[in-house]
Order: C-alpha cells, then sequence, then structure tokens
C-alpha cells in the first residue's frame, strides 16, 4: 500500500490533501518567513486516527510534521521539505467543566477562545491569554510552552497543565487524563511535552486548569521616560496590586505604528516615548486601586485609567496589535528575548546600534512583557542581513545573561543559537532525551534540535 493510500485508509480520504493549491496554507507559516512542501496534509479527528498516521508514516520511513493553529513565530509548525504535515484543528472536543476540581478536559485542536468562552460559561476562566487567540489551539500552546499577557498572575502554560494525552513517535499512545491534583509516580512526562515544540509526541488532549473569573477590571496607560523608570516602578505596583494581572511595555515608534496601522487616536496630548500598560482584574471593581498606585509611581509623565469595556479595549489594542501591524510592513526579522529585568534597560539602550551596526537600514521595533523581562524584538528591512540581525542581538541577549527565546520557542529560526542558552552537557542531555523517544528523527526533524540528532 501506498503512503497515500496507508493515510486515506487512517483518517478518510476527504482528509487527505494533497492538491499544492490546497496544501498552500499549512506550508507556510503565520509570519510568511518560513515555508516548506509537504507530500500531503493529514487531518485526524481523533487519538486513534493521530495514532494511525504517525505508524503509516513510520512504517514509510516517512517524517511528521506536527501543526495546530499555525500562529506560531519561529517557524516550527511547517514543514521543512518532505514531511506528512499533521493538521489537528479537527481534535477540537471539549469536556464539561469539572468545577469541583476546576479543570477541563480538551481536544489538542480547541483553539483559545473556544476554551475560554467554554470555562467563562461555567463562571471560570483560563489562565494564559495572547492576541493569537481566535486560532491558536491548545496543543500548540502547550508545545511551545507560551506566555502571553498574564504570566505575571498565572504563569506560563506549562503552569495550566494538570495531564496530557500524547501519541509517541512510535505511534504508542501515552494518557494522563485523570487530572489527579498529586501524582509523583516517577518523571513527568506531561511536563516535557511542555514546550516541546512537537518534537517528543503529538499531544492529542489536556487536562487543563481553569482559574477564578474576575469579571471586574481596570485597565492604565502610563508615559514614563524610560525602561529604567519602568522597571524601578514594578516592584511597588506589585505589591500594592494584588490584583495585578498584566505589565506591557510599549514604545512611541510601535505605539505610532499601530495607531497608522488600525487608524487609533493618540492616548495623550504630548508625544512621550515609553509606555506602560496595566490591568488589574478582580471580583469588586479594582479602578480605585490601580487609580491610587499609578499616583504613586515616581516620574509618571501622562496617566489614563479607563474602568470601563470599551475603553479597556481601547487601551489593549495599542499594545496587542502591535503583531499584525508590524507584519503589515513587511516580514520581520521575529526576536523573543528575555534578560534579568534589572538589565532590560541596557539591553534596549544597546540593542539599536547592535542592530545598526550589521544592518544600517533596519527598523527595530520593540515592546514585551516587563515583568518577565521578556523583549519583543521586531527588525523591519533588514534586506539580506537576517541573519546577521540575529547574531547580533542574541550574542548581546546572551551577554547579559539572557535567553534567546523568551516565550515562542526555539523552532526552526532559533536553532543555530541554542548553545547561547544552553549548556553541552544540556543539549547532551535534550539529545539523548530525543533519540530515547525518537530515535529515527520522524516528529518535526529540524526543530529544536538540528538534523541529524547527532
Ligand atoms: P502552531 O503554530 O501550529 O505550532 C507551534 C509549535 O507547536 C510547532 O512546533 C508545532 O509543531 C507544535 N505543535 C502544535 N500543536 C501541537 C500538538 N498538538 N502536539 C505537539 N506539538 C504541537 N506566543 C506567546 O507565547 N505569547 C504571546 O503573547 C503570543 N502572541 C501572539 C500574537 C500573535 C498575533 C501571533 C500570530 C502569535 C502569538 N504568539 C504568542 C505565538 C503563538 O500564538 C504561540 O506560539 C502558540 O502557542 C502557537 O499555537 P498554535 O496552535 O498556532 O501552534
Ligand atoms: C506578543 O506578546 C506576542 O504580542 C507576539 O508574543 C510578539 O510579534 C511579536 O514579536
Ligand atoms: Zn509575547
Amino acid at each position: 500500500m501506498s503512503l497515500v493510500e496507508a493515510l486515506r485508509e487512517a483518517v478518510g480520504a476527504d482528509h487527505v490533501l494533497v492538491d499544492a493549491d490546497v496544501r498552500r496554507s499549512f506550508e507556510t507559516d503565520w509570519t510568511g518567513r518560513f515555508t516548506g512542501s509537504a507530500r500531503a496534509v493529514v487531518r485526524p479527528a481523533s487519538t486513534a486516527e493521530v495514532a494511525a498516521v504517525v505508524r503509516a508514516c513510520g512504517a514509510h520511513e516517512v517524517a511528521v510534521q506536527v501543526q495546530g493553529g499555525n500562529t506560531g513565530l519561529v517557524g516550527g509548525s511547517v514543514p521543512g521539505g518532505g514531511e506528512v504535515l499533521l493538521s489537528l484543528t479537527r481534535l477540537n472536543s471539549l469536556g464539561d467543566v469539572d468545577r469541583a476540581a476546576a479543570q477541563v478536559s480538551a481536544g489538542a485542536g480547541v483553539t483559545l477562545a473556544a476554551l475560554t468562552a467554554h470555562a467563562r460559561a461555567a463562571s471560570l476562566d483560563v489562565g494564559v491569554d495572547l492576541a493569537a487567540r481566535d486560532s491558536a489551539t491548545v496543543g500548540g500552546l502547550v508545545a511551545t510552552n507560551a506566555g502571553g499577557v498574564r504570566v505575571l498572575r498565572y504563569g506560563s502554560m506549562r503552569e495550566q497543565v494538570v495531564g496530557a494525552e500524547a501519541v509517541l513517535a512510535d505511534g504508542s499512545v501515552v494518557s494522563r487524563l485523570g487530572g489527579l491534583a498529586k501524582d509523583n509516580t516517577g518523571y513527568d512526562l506531561v511536563s516535557l511535552l511542555c514546550g516541546s515544540e512537537g518534537t517528543l509526541g503529538v499531544i492529542t488532549a489536556l487536562r487543563l486548569r481553569l482559574v477564578p473569573l474576575l469579571r471586574a477590571r481596570s485597565v492604565a496607560l502610563l508615559a514614563l521616560p524610560d525602561v529604567a523608570t519602568v522597571v524601578a516602578a514594578l516592584p511597588a505596583l506589585r505589591e500594592r496590586l494584588p490584583d495585578l494581572s498584566a505589565a506591557e511595555l510599549l514604545f512611541a515608534d510601535g505605539l505610532d505604528l499601530v495607531r497608522r496601522h488600525a487608524a487609533l487616536p493618540a492616548p495623550f496630548a504630548d508625544e512621550h516615548s515609553c509606555f506602560l500598560l496595566l490591568e488589574c482584574a478582580a471580583r469588586t471593581d479594582p479602578t480605585d486601586e490601580l487609580v491610587e498606585a499609578v499616583a504613586a509611581v515616581d516620574g509618571v509623565l501622562d496617566a489614563t485609567v479607563a474602568g470601563d469595556a470599551p475603553g479597556q479595549r481601547a487601551l489593549w489594542a495599542y499594545r496587542e496589535k502591535h503583531t499584525e501591524a508590524i507584519s503589515a510592513l513587511g516580514v520581520p526579522v521575529k526576536l523573543d528575548v528575555s534578560v534579568p529585568v534589572a538589565a532590560l534597560a541596557e539591553l534596549v539602550e544597546e540593542l539599536p546600534a547592535a542592530v545598526a551596526s550589521v544592518a544600517a537600514a533596519a527598523r527595530v521595533v520593540l515592546f514585551g512583557h516587563v515583568n518577565e523581562g521578556n523583549l519583543h524584538v521586531n527588525v523591519l528591512d533588514a534586506g539580506p542581513a537576517g541573519e546577521q540581525v540575529t547574531e547580533a542581538v542574541l550574542r548581546l541577549v546572551a551577554g547579559l545573561g539572557g535567553s534567546i527565546s523568551s516565550e515562542h520557542g526555539v523552532g526552526r529560526s532559533k536553532v543555530a543559537w541554542l548553545g547561547l542558552s544552553r549548556s553541552e552537557a544540556e543539549l547532551a542531555a535534550m539529545r539523548a532525551i530525543k533519540r530515547a523517544l525518537d530515535p529515527h528523527g520522524r516528529l518535526n526533524p529540524g526543530v529544536v534540535l538540528p538534523v541529524p540528532v547527532a
């Protein structure tokens, strides 16, 4: 039996897409920077079908490219060339919310928006939120250990995971969906899958922790002179605001770009260079506590607080529209780094010169999640110097004791630079784990680790 015949037998002929035009949207990533051709796109609807696909690919010695919502920003969701692309969006079942445990089971292909709506209907909420919520799937969020705008309060995606079901490279299924709050029975395979970017197993379902639904919100946008002032304000803000859920950093050039892209008004009468967006969420209106805390911040040049939902959405738009506004201007070199918070001001100060030293005409747009020292570095108009820009930025970050990937993952784009953030001993341990679980290198070859996994 040919591979395509075996795939049709596994998932049904309607869900094996071989036509080049139909495959195309699956083969290019969200940024438009990464593309690769797949032998076929396969759309299974159950864990058993995923296992059958993985076994069929194994029998034909063909690799598998795993894909959820294809919103990843590091090239890890599209083929290198010649793989079978396994799209998981049909694994979209949602279990009843278990209110006693504050947990829910979800198929890997459920979008973050669908999960959130489901949790909220049961008066609970999802701890993670990010702008790609309408397309990003829970499988992808766990596979990348996504962060987003509420890490400050609830942690990254790993912290929301109670259990998982996954198909391993040999087609076997591991399943820990029982929802036990305590379970110390050896190696934590579920945790290992978090952040493994599809290289150790195909996640098919998850058991997720939910958080209280806090309906009362308040959002503030502060203008401040510089990053050092923002960072200096953080400890007092965290102390005074037990309901603090988000602290996001913006700069004038990014804000201008978003305003032009989305036709938004200026937030303040005067021009300012640096902005901090804060959100508090609570059971009762947190506006007064937020206003008092903002008034006590040293160095505030201007501030606006929105207590009502439309005003809050308007302030969040300045932050959330950065990614699409940047992409509307071209394909950026997209870097996602973190440094110790104490080094963030130094990083922001040194970045433009580091980029200009290798790409004089490049335009740098910065924003990020300030509490975690997480800076998103988007470089437009780098021309042929994309790799030099990457090297200059990542070496600067490593020199400041930072990470070359804060929340988006390694994907294909950071593989060559992993040694800047991981020691040789760590890399050897990672390779050993990969070889043990995927000895033939069938799952997402070229993602996280180079091929061959020596
Ligand atoms: P994909 O893009 O399809 O895949 C991402 C990786 O996970 C790939 O390596 C893929 O092989 C693997 N994978 C996917 N599904 C599975 C599965 N079921 N089993 C095993 N492996 C799998 N990220 C953040 O961390 N924080 C943000 O704030 C944030 N904001 C974003 C805003 C926008 C506008 C966009 C476009 C992206 C943003 N992202 C953010 C990046 C992206 O949304 C996340 O990385 C998300 O987790 C990807 O989910 P996905 O379903 O789209 O996965
Ligand atoms: C965000 O925080 C995302 O909005 C996307 O992580 C970052 O576009 C980016 O560089
Ligand atoms: Zn981010």
